[in-house]
């Protein structure tokens, strides 16, 4: 599999799902995501393991990757984790998990970009672009400039993150985003599915 960091990026939510994520993840294949993320705050480690490599046995055609935890990714050969600034370092998580698994990264402004890209991470996540209800600890909106900031100084992929819509993200797309995670305007939507599909047709 050769799936880049491009288009829209699938999160799961276990408290805004309507199901449950396992049916969520499904919605998401069946619209051809490339990337799902993994990613639970609440349940115990036994639990998450247990979910995530149910999942790691239908994400066959799309990059899997954990959100926080090397341990699980490591755990159900994921194909990479996803770390912020409260969790172990970027540099930290490559020598653990070695050159060929994905380091996904967290950042807020141009300097912890350029930074995160230096200690190897393989794509960086601008967050939140927007004022974000999904996220209760989510830092201020930092906007569409430092988003597009980011894309001039850095090369590997950039996604954009935090109260993304179908309205609002073609204006993040021409800010320079490589990808878009929206979680509440997909995971709230009557057809998960045919949601997902809008947001990959603003990519073609
Ligand atoms: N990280 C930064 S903002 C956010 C995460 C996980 C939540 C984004 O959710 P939404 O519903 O797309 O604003
Ligand atoms: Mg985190």
């Amino acid at each position: 599999m050769n799936k880049k960091i491009s288009g829209y990026y699938f999160i799961t939510d276990a408290n805004l799902t309507q199901k449950s994520v396992f049916d969520d993840v499904v919605c998401a294949l069946n619209a051809g995501v490339g990337i799902i993320q993994y990613r639970e705050k609440n349940r115990s480690t036994r639990m998450m393991y247990e979910e995530a490599n149910r999942l790691r046995k239908i994400i066959r055609n799309a990059l899997f990757i954990i959100n926080d935890r090397v341990d699980i990714c490591l755990a159900v050969d994921a194909d990479g984790v996803h770390v912020g600034s409260e969790d172990l370092p970027v540099s930290i998580v490559r020598k653990i998990i070695g050159q060929q698994k994905i380091i996904g990264a967290t950042v807020h402004s141009v300097e912890e970009a350029i930074e995160a890209e230096k200690n190897s991470a393989d794509y960086v996540a601008v967050s939140p672009i927007y004022f974000t209800g999904t996220k209760p600890d989510a830092r201020l909106p930092v906007g569409i400039r430092v988003l597009s900031d980011v894309k001039r100084v850095v090369s590997v992929p950039v996604v954009a993150i935090g109260g993304i819509t179908i309205e609002n993200a073609p204006d993040i797309i021409k800010a320079g985003a490589d990808a878009v995670c929206a979680i509440s305007a997909v995971l709230c939507a009557d057809n998960i599915s045919a949601e997902i599909e809008k947001f990959q047709k603003l990519f073609i």
